[in-house]
Protein backbone atom coordinates (compact mmCIF):
# COMPACT_ATOMS: atom_id res chain seq x y z
CA UNK A 1 0.00 0.00 0.00
CA UNK A 2 1.59 3.33 -1.26
CA UNK A 3 1.15 6.27 1.53
CA UNK A 4 -0.94 8.97 0.14
CA UNK A 5 0.48 12.08 -0.50
CA UNK A 6 -0.17 15.26 2.05
CA UNK A 7 -2.18 18.38 0.68
CA UNK A 8 -2.08 21.18 3.57
CA UNK A 9 -4.76 23.84 3.22
CA UNK A 10 -6.51 26.27 5.18
CA UNK A 11 -9.85 27.62 3.91
CA UNK A 12 -9.55 31.44 5.33
CA UNK A 13 -6.11 32.05 4.31
CA UNK A 14 -7.15 32.34 0.77
CA UNK A 15 -9.73 35.08 2.34
CA UNK A 16 -7.19 37.64 3.31
CA UNK A 17 -6.04 40.92 1.25
CA UNK A 18 -3.04 42.27 0.99
CA UNK A 19 -3.51 45.79 0.12
CA UNK A 20 -5.50 47.62 -2.82
CA UNK A 21 -3.69 46.90 -5.87
CA UNK A 22 -1.08 44.48 -4.07
CA UNK A 23 0.10 41.42 -6.82
CA UNK A 24 -0.16 38.91 -3.71
CA UNK A 25 -3.62 37.75 -4.19
CA UNK A 26 -4.15 34.70 -1.50
CA UNK A 27 -7.44 34.05 -3.20
CA UNK A 28 -5.12 32.33 -5.85
CA UNK A 29 -5.49 29.33 -3.28
CA UNK A 30 -8.85 28.51 -3.16
CA UNK A 31 -8.72 29.06 -6.87
CA UNK A 32 -5.94 25.98 -7.27
CA UNK A 33 -8.73 24.29 -4.45
CA UNK A 34 -11.52 24.27 -6.73
CA UNK A 35 -8.95 23.55 -9.27
CA UNK A 36 -8.26 19.73 -7.66
CA UNK A 37 -11.59 19.21 -5.92
CA UNK A 38 -13.32 19.62 -9.45
CA UNK A 39 -11.14 17.11 -11.36
CA UNK A 40 -11.57 15.00 -8.64
CA UNK A 41 -7.75 14.97 -7.57
CA UNK A 42 -8.34 16.34 -4.40
CA UNK A 43 -10.03 13.09 -2.91
CA UNK A 44 -7.02 10.69 -3.58
CA UNK A 45 -4.92 13.11 -1.51
CA UNK A 46 -4.40 13.01 2.78
CA UNK A 47 -6.04 16.31 2.96
CA UNK A 48 -4.70 18.50 6.50
CA UNK A 49 -6.09 21.56 7.93
CA UNK A 50 -3.10 23.23 9.39
CA UNK A 51 -2.44 24.94 12.93
CA UNK A 52 -1.40 28.43 13.28
CA UNK A 53 2.17 28.26 14.29
CA UNK A 54 2.39 29.26 17.90
CA UNK A 55 4.73 32.26 18.71
CA UNK A 56 7.36 29.68 20.63
CA UNK A 57 7.54 27.87 17.09
CA UNK A 58 8.01 31.36 14.97
CA UNK A 59 10.75 31.74 17.89
CA UNK A 60 13.05 28.68 16.55
CA UNK A 61 13.72 31.63 13.90
CA UNK A 62 12.55 34.82 14.67
CA UNK A 63 13.29 37.01 16.82
CA UNK A 64 11.04 37.33 20.33
CA UNK A 65 10.75 41.10 19.92
CA UNK A 66 9.87 40.94 15.97
CA UNK A 67 6.81 38.29 17.03
CA UNK A 68 5.52 40.30 19.57
CA UNK A 69 5.51 43.12 17.11
CA UNK A 70 3.96 40.83 14.38
CA UNK A 71 1.52 39.95 16.95
CA UNK A 72 0.38 43.57 17.44
CA UNK A 73 0.99 45.01 14.31
CA UNK A 74 -2.09 45.03 12.28
CA UNK A 75 -3.70 47.04 15.19
CA UNK A 76 -4.15 50.48 15.60
CA UNK A 77 -1.70 50.33 18.40
CA UNK A 78 1.55 49.44 16.78
CA UNK A 79 4.16 52.12 16.91
CA UNK A 80 5.33 53.14 14.25
CA UNK A 81 8.92 53.50 14.97
CA UNK A 82 8.63 50.05 15.04
CA UNK A 83 7.12 49.18 12.16
CA UNK A 84 9.92 51.19 10.29
CA UNK A 85 12.76 49.27 12.03
CA UNK A 86 10.92 45.58 11.39
CA UNK A 87 9.04 46.20 8.06
CA UNK A 88 11.57 48.56 5.83
CA UNK A 89 9.75 49.25 2.54
CA UNK A 90 6.93 47.09 3.83
CA UNK A 91 5.75 49.29 6.31
CA UNK A 92 2.97 49.90 3.69
CA UNK A 93 1.51 46.49 3.38
CA UNK A 94 0.20 45.96 7.17
CA UNK A 95 -3.17 44.26 6.76
CA UNK A 96 -5.79 43.03 8.86
CA UNK A 97 -5.01 39.52 10.00
CA UNK A 98 -1.82 39.74 9.15
CA UNK A 99 -0.65 38.11 12.36
CA UNK A 100 -3.28 35.14 11.44
CA UNK A 101 -2.43 34.68 8.21
CA UNK A 102 1.54 34.14 8.37
CA UNK A 103 1.05 31.64 11.17
CA UNK A 104 -1.10 29.96 9.42
CA UNK A 105 1.55 29.51 6.41
CA UNK A 106 4.45 29.02 9.06
CA UNK A 107 1.98 26.27 10.64
CA UNK A 108 1.01 24.50 7.62
CA UNK A 109 5.25 24.25 6.46
CA UNK A 110 5.63 22.91 10.02
CA UNK A 111 2.72 20.38 9.42
CA UNK A 112 4.12 18.97 6.30
CA UNK A 113 7.54 18.30 7.81
CA UNK A 114 6.25 16.58 10.67
CA UNK A 115 4.04 14.16 8.55
CA UNK A 116 7.35 13.88 5.88
CA UNK A 117 8.77 13.18 9.38
CA UNK A 118 6.21 10.55 10.80
CA UNK A 119 6.35 8.77 7.65
CA UNK A 120 2.32 9.91 7.16
CA UNK A 121 3.08 11.56 3.88
CA UNK A 122 6.09 10.92 1.42
CA UNK A 123 5.20 14.18 -0.40
CA UNK A 124 3.67 17.21 1.34
CA UNK A 125 2.08 20.04 -0.17
CA UNK A 126 1.73 23.20 1.59
CA UNK A 127 0.63 25.90 -0.98
CA UNK A 128 0.29 28.42 1.13
CA UNK A 129 4.14 28.66 2.23
CA UNK A 130 7.49 29.09 0.63
CA UNK A 131 8.28 32.88 1.72
CA UNK A 132 11.99 32.92 1.30
CA UNK A 133 12.32 36.35 2.04
CA UNK A 134 11.60 36.61 5.72
CA UNK A 135 14.57 37.42 7.85
CA UNK A 136 14.67 36.62 11.82
CA UNK A 137 13.69 40.37 12.46
CA UNK A 138 12.61 41.67 9.33
CA UNK A 139 9.96 41.53 7.02
CA UNK A 140 11.16 41.79 3.20
CA UNK A 141 9.41 40.90 -0.42
CA UNK A 142 5.89 40.14 1.28
CA UNK A 143 7.32 37.82 3.59
CA UNK A 144 6.42 38.53 7.28
CA UNK A 145 7.67 35.42 8.23
CA UNK A 146 9.75 32.46 6.98
CA UNK A 147 8.02 29.53 6.81
CA UNK A 148 10.63 27.71 4.70
CA UNK A 149 13.64 28.19 7.67
CA UNK A 150 10.89 27.09 10.10
CA UNK A 151 10.13 23.84 8.30
CA UNK A 152 13.91 22.67 7.46
CA UNK A 153 15.12 23.63 11.44
CA UNK A 154 12.10 21.05 12.11
CA UNK A 155 13.07 18.61 8.92
CA UNK A 156 17.13 18.90 10.96
CA UNK A 157 15.84 17.27 13.82
CA UNK A 158 14.79 14.01 12.33
CA UNK A 159 17.22 14.56 8.98
CA UNK A 160 20.96 14.84 8.99
CA UNK A 161 20.84 16.58 5.41
CA UNK A 162 18.44 18.44 3.58
CA UNK A 163 18.36 20.13 0.18
CA UNK A 164 16.61 23.04 -0.57
CA UNK A 165 15.78 24.22 -4.49
CA UNK A 166 14.06 27.76 -5.35
CA UNK A 167 12.45 28.01 -8.52
CA UNK A 168 10.76 30.84 -7.83
CA UNK A 169 11.86 34.06 -10.10
CA UNK A 170 13.14 35.77 -7.01
CA UNK A 171 16.47 34.86 -5.25
CA UNK A 172 15.49 32.70 -2.04
CA UNK A 173 17.86 34.98 -0.21
CA UNK A 174 16.18 34.88 3.37
CA UNK A 175 16.49 30.62 3.53
CA UNK A 176 20.37 31.15 1.95
CA UNK A 177 21.37 33.35 4.55
CA UNK A 178 19.92 31.06 7.81
CA UNK A 179 22.10 27.98 6.59
CA UNK A 180 24.91 29.96 4.84
CA UNK A 181 27.12 28.38 7.62
CA UNK A 182 26.05 24.95 7.91
CA UNK A 183 26.74 22.11 5.79
CA UNK A 184 23.72 20.19 6.89
CA UNK A 185 21.19 22.27 4.21
CA UNK A 186 22.18 22.52 0.55
CA UNK A 187 20.62 25.63 -0.86
CA UNK A 188 20.13 26.60 -4.43
CA UNK A 189 18.08 29.02 -6.03
CA UNK A 190 17.75 29.29 -9.84
CA UNK A 191 16.17 33.21 -10.45
CA UNK A 192 16.07 36.13 -12.65
CA UNK A 193 19.22 38.81 -11.56
CA UNK A 194 20.41 42.06 -12.68
CA UNK A 195 19.14 45.58 -13.53
CA UNK A 196 18.08 46.22 -10.02
CA UNK A 197 15.42 42.81 -9.96
CA UNK A 198 14.46 42.15 -6.39
CA UNK A 199 16.33 41.29 -3.70
CA UNK A 200 19.17 42.05 -6.10
CA UNK A 201 21.16 39.22 -3.97
CA UNK A 202 22.25 35.72 -5.44
CA UNK A 203 25.53 36.43 -7.46
CA UNK A 204 26.94 32.90 -9.49
CA UNK A 205 29.50 33.61 -6.83
CA UNK A 206 28.30 33.08 -3.11
CA UNK A 207 28.15 29.44 -2.57
CA UNK A 208 27.91 29.63 1.34
CA UNK A 209 30.51 30.33 3.84
CA UNK A 210 32.66 28.19 7.04
CA UNK A 211 31.17 25.05 7.05
CA UNK A 212 29.25 25.85 4.56
CA UNK A 213 31.27 26.39 1.47
CA UNK A 214 30.09 24.70 -1.52
CA UNK A 215 26.46 24.57 0.22
CA UNK A 216 25.06 27.15 -1.18
CA UNK A 217 24.18 27.40 -5.52
CA UNK A 218 23.13 30.71 -7.29
CA UNK A 219 22.33 30.30 -10.94
CA UNK A 220 21.20 34.18 -11.56
CA UNK A 221 19.31 34.10 -15.06
CA UNK A 222 18.35 37.05 -17.45
CA UNK A 223 14.89 37.76 -18.84
CA UNK A 224 13.13 35.46 -21.42
CA UNK A 225 15.01 32.14 -20.42
CA UNK A 226 11.92 29.80 -21.97
CA UNK A 227 11.13 25.62 -21.23
CA UNK A 228 14.39 24.47 -23.43
CA UNK A 229 17.27 26.48 -22.06
CA UNK A 230 16.00 26.33 -18.14
CA UNK A 231 15.57 22.56 -18.74
CA UNK A 232 19.57 22.20 -19.85
CA UNK A 233 20.42 24.41 -16.52
CA UNK A 234 18.55 22.82 -13.93
CA UNK A 235 18.97 19.00 -15.33
CA UNK A 236 22.24 18.45 -14.98
CA UNK A 237 23.01 20.94 -11.94
CA UNK A 238 20.60 19.02 -9.89
CA UNK A 239 21.98 15.84 -11.01
CA UNK A 240 25.26 16.62 -9.79
CA UNK A 241 23.47 18.39 -6.40
CA UNK A 242 22.09 15.56 -5.42
CA UNK A 243 25.06 13.04 -6.40
CA UNK A 244 27.38 15.03 -4.06
CA UNK A 245 25.18 15.87 -1.55
CA UNK A 246 22.83 12.83 -1.06
CA UNK A 247 19.88 14.76 0.66
CA UNK A 248 17.89 12.95 3.21
CA UNK A 249 15.27 15.46 2.31
CA UNK A 250 14.29 17.93 -0.04
CA UNK A 251 12.12 21.34 0.35
CA UNK A 252 11.29 22.75 -3.12
CA UNK A 253 9.91 26.11 -3.01
CA UNK A 254 7.84 26.55 -6.30
CA UNK A 255 6.94 29.90 -6.62
CA UNK A 256 5.82 30.42 -10.04
CA UNK A 257 6.35 33.77 -11.31
CA UNK A 258 8.77 32.16 -13.34
CA UNK A 259 6.47 31.53 -15.78
CA UNK A 260 5.45 33.60 -19.17
CA UNK A 261 3.41 36.57 -18.81
CA UNK A 262 4.02 36.50 -15.04
CA UNK A 263 3.05 40.59 -13.38
CA UNK A 264 6.47 40.76 -11.72
CA UNK A 265 8.83 38.28 -13.37
CA UNK A 266 10.33 38.04 -16.84
CA UNK A 267 11.41 34.50 -17.23
CA UNK A 268 9.44 32.91 -19.95
CA UNK A 269 8.69 29.05 -19.11
CA UNK A 270 5.52 27.51 -19.91
CA UNK A 271 3.58 25.88 -17.05
CA UNK A 272 4.45 22.06 -18.30
CA UNK A 273 8.50 23.40 -18.21
CA UNK A 274 7.93 24.46 -14.77
CA UNK A 275 6.21 21.15 -13.95
CA UNK A 276 8.43 19.39 -15.47
CA UNK A 277 11.17 20.53 -12.97
CA UNK A 278 8.66 19.46 -10.45
CA UNK A 279 8.62 15.82 -12.18
CA UNK A 280 12.34 15.53 -12.04
CA UNK A 281 12.68 16.04 -8.19
CA UNK A 282 10.06 14.01 -7.31
CA UNK A 283 12.03 10.86 -9.02
CA UNK A 284 14.21 10.83 -6.65
CA UNK A 285 11.51 9.31 -4.30
CA UNK A 286 12.78 11.31 -1.21
CA UNK A 287 10.87 12.18 1.27
CA UNK A 288 9.48 15.83 -0.25
CA UNK A 289 8.17 18.93 0.53
CA UNK A 290 6.57 21.67 -1.92
CA UNK A 291 5.93 24.75 -0.94
CA UNK A 292 4.13 27.49 -2.91
CA UNK A 293 5.79 31.31 -3.17
CA UNK A 294 5.74 34.09 -5.68
CA UNK A 295 3.29 33.97 -8.72
CA UNK A 296 1.14 37.29 -9.68
CA UNK A 297 -0.81 36.37 -13.12
CA UNK A 298 -3.65 34.63 -10.50
CA UNK A 299 -4.96 32.30 -13.46
CA UNK A 300 -1.74 30.62 -14.13
CA UNK A 301 -0.71 30.60 -10.81
CA UNK A 302 -3.66 27.95 -9.97
CA UNK A 303 -3.23 26.04 -13.29
CA UNK A 304 0.28 25.32 -12.39
CA UNK A 305 -0.12 24.37 -8.67
CA UNK A 306 -3.15 22.20 -10.36
CA UNK A 307 -0.55 20.58 -12.73
CA UNK A 308 2.17 20.61 -9.88
CA UNK A 309 0.05 19.08 -7.38
CA UNK A 310 -1.06 16.17 -10.08
CA UNK A 311 3.01 15.85 -10.92
CA UNK A 312 3.97 15.68 -7.52
CA UNK A 313 1.32 12.53 -6.60
CA UNK A 314 1.36 10.88 -9.55
CA UNK A 315 -1.94 11.28 -10.46
CA UNK A 316 -0.97 13.35 -14.06
CA UNK A 317 -2.44 11.05 -16.01
CA UNK A 318 -5.94 11.90 -14.92
CA UNK A 319 -5.44 15.42 -15.90
CA UNK A 320 -6.34 16.54 -20.18
CA UNK A 321 -5.56 19.66 -21.93
CA UNK A 322 -8.27 21.19 -20.75
CA UNK A 323 -9.25 22.20 -17.60
CA UNK A 324 -12.39 20.74 -15.35
CA UNK A 325 -15.43 22.46 -15.62
CA UNK A 326 -15.15 24.84 -11.88
CA UNK A 327 -17.04 28.01 -10.75
CA UNK A 328 -14.07 30.35 -12.16
CA UNK A 329 -14.11 28.84 -15.28
CA UNK A 330 -14.63 32.24 -16.99
CA UNK A 331 -11.88 34.04 -14.84
CA UNK A 332 -9.47 31.49 -16.36
CA UNK A 333 -9.86 33.23 -19.86
CA UNK A 334 -8.65 30.19 -22.04
CA UNK A 335 -10.38 26.64 -20.84
CA UNK A 336 -6.58 25.34 -21.53
CA UNK A 337 -4.72 23.77 -19.03
CA UNK A 338 -1.03 24.96 -19.94
CA UNK A 339 0.48 28.20 -20.01
CA UNK A 340 2.54 28.58 -22.69
CA UNK A 341 5.67 30.17 -23.01
CA UNK A 342 5.02 33.70 -25.02
CA UNK A 343 7.12 33.20 -28.84
CA UNK A 344 6.91 36.96 -29.21
CA UNK A 345 9.72 37.36 -26.04
CA UNK A 346 13.34 37.37 -26.78
CA UNK A 347 15.72 35.27 -24.23
CA UNK A 348 18.70 37.76 -23.37
CA UNK A 349 20.51 34.75 -22.45
CA UNK A 350 23.13 33.50 -24.73
CA UNK A 351 24.15 29.70 -24.96
CA UNK A 352 27.44 31.06 -24.25
CA UNK A 353 26.64 32.65 -21.09
CA UNK A 354 24.28 29.68 -19.79
CA UNK A 355 26.76 27.39 -20.66
CA UNK A 356 29.73 29.27 -18.54
CA UNK A 357 27.34 29.90 -15.65
CA UNK A 358 26.52 25.88 -15.57
CA UNK A 359 30.40 24.58 -15.93
CA UNK A 360 31.68 26.66 -13.75
CA UNK A 361 28.52 25.24 -10.92
CA UNK A 362 29.96 22.02 -11.98
CA UNK A 363 33.24 22.53 -11.94
CA UNK A 364 33.22 23.37 -8.18
CA UNK A 365 31.41 19.55 -7.58
CA UNK A 366 34.18 17.89 -10.03
CA UNK A 367 36.25 15.46 -7.48
CA UNK A 368 33.51 14.23 -5.81
CA UNK A 369 30.46 12.52 -6.90
CA UNK A 370 28.84 11.03 -3.79
C1 LIG B 1 1.31 47.14 -3.09
C2 LIG B 1 0.62 47.51 -4.24
C3 LIG B 1 2.58 46.58 -3.18
C4 LIG B 1 1.19 47.30 -5.49
C5 LIG B 1 4.46 45.79 -4.55
C6 LIG B 1 6.92 44.41 -7.01
C7 LIG B 1 3.18 46.38 -4.42
C8 LIG B 1 5.01 45.60 -5.80
C9 LIG B 1 2.47 46.73 -5.60
C10 LIG B 1 6.34 44.99 -5.90
C11 LIG B 1 4.24 45.98 -6.92
C12 LIG B 1 8.29 44.21 -5.34
C13 LIG B 1 10.64 45.86 -4.06
C14 LIG B 1 10.68 48.30 -3.43
C15 LIG B 1 12.40 47.27 -2.98
C16 LIG B 1 10.97 46.90 -2.99
C17 LIG B 1 6.64 35.32 -2.26
C18 LIG B 1 12.69 49.72 -3.10
C19 LIG B 1 3.94 45.97 -9.28
C20 LIG B 1 8.03 35.29 -2.75
C21 LIG B 1 8.66 40.19 -3.56
C22 LIG B 1 8.98 41.33 -4.49
C23 LIG B 1 8.64 38.84 -4.24
C24 LIG B 1 9.17 42.59 -3.69
C25 LIG B 1 8.20 37.75 -3.29
C26 LIG B 1 9.48 43.80 -4.55
C27 LIG B 1 8.42 36.34 -3.80
N1 LIG B 1 8.16 43.94 -6.62
N2 LIG B 1 3.05 46.53 -6.81
N3 LIG B 1 7.21 44.83 -4.88
N4 LIG B 1 12.12 48.53 -3.68
N5 LIG B 1 9.85 44.86 -3.66
O1 LIG B 1 11.06 45.92 -5.19
O2 LIG B 1 9.78 36.09 -4.09
O3 LIG B 1 7.73 36.12 -5.00
O4 LIG B 1 4.80 45.77 -8.16
CA1 LIG C 1 14.60 31.38 -6.92
ZN1 LIG D 1 9.07 35.54 -6.37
Amino acid sequence: MSTKAAYIYHHTMADVILGPGHPMQPARLAITHELLSASGILDQLLCVEPQPATKAQLQALHDKDYVDFLFRAASPIADKDQKCVYLCMEALFMFPDLYKYYALCAGGTLTAARLLIRGEAKIAINWGGGLHHGKKDWAHGFCFVNDIVLGIIELLKFYDRVLYIDIDVHHGDGVEAAFNNTDRVFTISFHQFGNEFFPRTGRLEDCGEEEGQGFAVNVPLKPGIADEAYRNMFTPIMERVMAVFNPNAVVLQCGTDSIANDRLGSLNLSAKGHAECVAFICNFKLPTMILGGGGYTVQNVARLWFLKTAVATGLDGQLTEKLPANKYYNFFGTGKLNVPSDATVKDQNTAEELELIRSKILARYDSGTG
